[in-house]
């Protein structure tokens, strides 16, 4: 196929969506080989159907805030591939939410999804909500507004969402509580649900966790090891939480951790109490990393920056896209980082990308590294279809299986005839194999 032409006539038709675009980009330089050894997908039109959702379901969430004014947001689900199961993806509540940030998660997610090996098809949601500085009433008012609408189009053998940016455990509790009261059924229909109500054990830790087993098998390949090695992460959420939480067990030093305010730099190192107390940061509802100086001092708090300047042996981005651009890679690469590691999704440019590869430096993909998260969602999803719990230890066990599987197809994929493994090209070759496989195999849908 030619891609630029492809790429010009998508472009026509979702002019501005830049995030998508590059999403789709990215994913289609990787499959050049596997479309030319494999004609029949051209016939078929399967990128031409890969890259349009199924559909997208648009909405006005209207709710009341704490002074009784009303307030009025935007709400979406984009449910954009279903070849291989139910879709399957987050809802990010965050201001700069738009169709374009969206499509890009949704199309992802499908890639993504199929490499966990379990059966989910690809799909996002959220709102351009802003939970930062809301009370819970504010947050349950608005949620509940939104399931309102969202209800209709989700089930749990349907398309079952789960939590991203800015949704966590308490909004899939409102959420789940209005799903329950409209649909009159108590199913699995959300993931990430609390423990008392059908939520799996290590869903928090998952994404983190995952990554770090992803890294430690890239490790592994490269004949190395995760001990003693100097990691800076930017994020404090969820996600850089259980990385960093991981990344100390195995016995690394986590030296970085960042918000919209800024990044702190701790040289002692980020282990205990310390990864403890991002908890209570993102707790406080505020959004920013900067009290976390007084909380210990000794480290320090660099504004308005990120914090890929550092000198690090990994470097693992845990926030969002576009979070790491060309410029930050070649400081990363002067100062000799050695690996990364892309938690966050597509939190690299490919600018970012592309200097990573030409240095012959491995990078992770977040649809690979990243992908830990889903899984446990999937194992949650499992364990609700047979009304019964696993342990930590049997779902971590999985969790640890599947990041292992995934380092193997990245490998299989990806790796060229130089021995330089290309993760991204692993991850986007098998992911999408099985997905255009299984979209031959069902017919013109
Ligand atoms: O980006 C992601 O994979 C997630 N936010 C998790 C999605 C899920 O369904 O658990």
């Amino acid at each position: 196929m030619n891609l630029e032409k492809f790429m010009n006539n998508l472009e026509a038709k979702h002019p501005g969506e830049l995030e998508y675009l590059q999403a789709v980009r990215e994913v289609l330089e990787s499959l050049e080989d596997v479309l030319a050894e494999n004609p029949q997908f051209a016939t078929a039109g399967i990128i031409e159907r890969l890259v349009e959702p199924d559909r997208i379901l648009t909405f006005k969430v209207a709710w009341v805030d704490d002074n009784g004014r009303v307030q009025v947001n935007l709400g979406y689900r984009v449910q954009f591939n279903n070849a291989i199961g139910p879709y399957k993806g987050g809802l990010r509540f965050h201001p700069s939410v738009n169709l374009s940030i969206l499509k890009f998660l949704g199309f992802e997610q499908i890639f993504k999804n199929s490499l966990t090996t379990l059966p989910m098809g690809g799909g996002k949601g959220g709102s351009d909500f802003d939970p930062k500085g809301k009370s819970d009433a504010e947050v349950m008012r608005f949620a509940q507004a939104f399931m309102l609408e969202l209800w209709r189009l989700i089930g749990p053998e349907t398309d079952v969402p789960a939590g991203d940016i800015g949704v966590g455990g308490r909004e899939i509790g409102f959420l789940y509580g209005m799903y329950k009261k409209l649909a009159r059924e108590n199913t699995g229909v959300l993931t990430g649900k609390g423990g008392n109500w059908g939520g799996s054990l290590i869903r928090p830790e998952a994404t983190g966790f995952g990554g770090i087993y992803f890294m430690n098998e890239m490790m592994k390949a490269h004949k190395d090891t995760l001990k003693g090695k100097t990691i800076s992460i930017s994020g404090f959420g969820n996600v850089a939480w259980g990385a960093a939480l991981k990344a100390v067990e195995l016995g690394a030093k986590v030296v970085t951790i960042s918000g919209p305010d800024g990044y702190i730099y701790d040289e002692a190192g980020i282990s205990g109490d310390k990864i403890d107390y991002m908890l209570e940061l993102r707790a406080s509802n505020n959004d920013i990393v900067a009290p976390y100086t007084k909380e210990f001092p000794g480290s320090k708090f660099f504004p308005g920056e990120r914090p890929w300047g550092v000198k690090v042996d990994i470097a693992l981005p845990c926030a969002t896209q576009n979070e790491l651009n060309g410029d930050d890679a070649a400081k990363l690469l002067a100062n000799g980082v050695k690996y990364i590691g892309e938690i966050s999704n597509m939190g690299c440019t490919p600018e970012a990308i592309h200097a990573f590869h030409k240095a012959k430096v491995p990078y992770g993909p977040g649809k690979a590294v990243n992908a830990g998260g889903v899984a446990v969602s999937g194992l949650e999803m499992s364990q609700n279809s047979m009304k019964f719990n696993w342990s930590a230890e049997e779902v971590d066990q999985k969790l640890h299986t599947i990041m292992t599987n995934i380092h193997a197809a990245c490998i299989k994929h990806g790796t060229e005839a130089n021995g330089f493994i290309n993760y991204a090209k692993g991850a986007n070759v098998a992911g999408f194999l099985k997905v255009a496989n299984s979209m031959m195999d069902q017919g013109i849908i």
